[in-house]
């Protein structure tokens, strides 16, 4: 029997309904699912910013939360030393058959110096070297399944919990980051500060005076539910966080925190910090925008300048990388 065509009266989706009735497409979401499970993905945070905000320590705290608890060490009563060089710490986490590949990089805190001329360089370099690395492989012939993907899907950037604007040196920092990566601000020890303090912070205007377009960019909303969820992110950014990797006991429970004199300040308790917050957009709720805005924006506008440099060779010394200062501004830091 010939398959019946659309009678052309009718609209073309009704037409469509009736002949085929019940096609059942969703049935695509469990094969997304199962590959998916199959597959694991891969997804990696940076931490930034000066030295001795709590970098190192927010690793450990990102470990040791509910992230993955079953991953972390038994807590060791030992000081973080000082960052001295770029340093990567991957766990895979496995949670309900899905595995994630989840891999934090801690940088060294800058500012310690006189001259703070350039001190973006060396972060900048990685974050362009793993771009580089998966465009390597993806203009390959042959290439694998899977590229391995080192590329930074978000990246932490600590404000110091002091003064009453963002030094210039942060704004700089920020500026050039956000060009090339999704960058998430948070206020650093918020412990230190007092309630009205922190919520002056939030209400400063200073990024968007600078044009620094920080994660989630409202550039890229998707669609009106997508700004609505966005924007009540927006407004809590940057998020105050406290970071600890000591365990304490609290009303018979074992808790992440820091032990004052008053009191333990918990980390987990969104009530004491925002660090859950922090957390849960990195790691839950967006996560899957994090890699599609990675790919789809830096990544791309990377991919777009590499090659149309391609007829020159490709630069050794990686600082001179496309992405790097390329506006080709002066900073008088
Ligand atoms: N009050 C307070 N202290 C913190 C917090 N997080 C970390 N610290 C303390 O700050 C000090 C420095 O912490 P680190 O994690 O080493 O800081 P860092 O940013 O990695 O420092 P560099 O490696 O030098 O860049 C340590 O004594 C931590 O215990 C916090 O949220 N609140
Ligand atoms: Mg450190």
């Amino acid at each position: 029997m010939e398959a019946a065509a659309v009678p052309q009266e009718l609209p073309p989706d009704r037409g469509a309904h009736e002949l085929f009735g019940y096609v059942g497409i969703e049935a695509v979401l469990e094969q997304m699912k199962v590959k998916t499970m199959k597959m694991g993905f891969e997804f990696n945070i940076m931490v930034v910013g000066q030295s001795g905000l709590g970098k190192s320590t927010m690793v450990n705290t990102l470990f040791k939360s509910k992230v993955s608890r079953k991953a972390s060490q038994p807590s060791q009563e030992e000081r973080i030393p000082k960052t001295v060089q770029l340093q990567s710490v991957t766990h895979v986490i496995e949670e309900k058959g899905v595995k994630m590949k989840l891999t934090v990089t801690d940088t060294p805190g800058f500012g310690d110096q006189i001259n703070n001329e350039n001190c973006w360089d060396p972060i900048i370099k990685y974050i362009n070297e793993q771009y580089e690395r998966y465009l390597r492989e993806e203009i390959l012939i042959t290439r694998k399944r899977k590229i391995p993907d080192s590329r930074v899907h978000g990246c932490v950037y600590f404000i110091p919990p002091t003064g009453h604007w963002l030094r210039p040196l942060d704004l700089e920092f920020m500026r050039r980051l956000s060009k090339i990566v999704n960058v998430v601000p948070v206020i650093a020890k918020a412990d230190t500060l007092t309630l009205e303090e922190r919520e002056e912070f939030k209400q400063r205007q200073d990024l968007k005076a600078h044009s620094i377009s920080v994660y989630p960019q409202e550039d890229f909303d998707e669609d009106p539910d997508d700004r609505l969820l966005n924007d009540r992110i927006r407004e809590k950014i940057p998020f105050a966080v406290v970071g600890a990797d000591q365990e304490h006991q609290v009303n018979g429970k074992r808790v992440l925190g820091r032990k004052t004199k008053w009191g333990i300040i918990e980390v987990e308790n969104p009530e004491h910090c925002e660090f859950p917050m922090l957390r849960d957009l990195l790691i839950r709720s967006h996560l899957q925008d994090l890699k599609d805005i990675t790919h789809n924006v830096h990544y791309e506008s990377y991919r777009v300048r590499r090659l149309n440099e391609s007829n020159r060779p490709a630069p050794s010394s990686n600082n001179g990388l496309p992405g790097r200062d390329e506006d080709g501004e002066e900073s008088n830091l």
